[in-house]
């Protein structure tokens, strides 16, 4: 019973975690599903858009997963 009841507490918190998802959906940016988000891709996002060079921390001109997290981070900084 016990048992259940984490397994249940575990799957809730799972869910408030997805909830939480992050503000700009890398996958949904990523058109050509390169796994980097290019200039053109990042227009999708205004706001995405306007702060690129700031995010593009080795400045390739693309924006990696972890650079777009870095994002997600600051906007999540920035609403609390
Ligand atoms: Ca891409």
């Amino acid at each position: 019973m016990t048992k259940a009841l984490i397994i249940l507490t575990g799957s809730l918190l799972s869910l408030a975690t997805m909830a939480q998802k992050p503000s700009i959906e890398f996958n949904v940016l990523d058109a050509n599903k390169d796994g980097l988000i290019s200039k053109g891709e990042a227009q999708a996002e205004a706001k995405l858009s306007a702060d690129f060079d700031k995010l593009d921390l080795n400045k390739d001109g693309l924006l990696s997963k972890a650079e777009l997290a870095a994002f997600n981070d600051l906007e999540k900084t920035i609403k609390n």
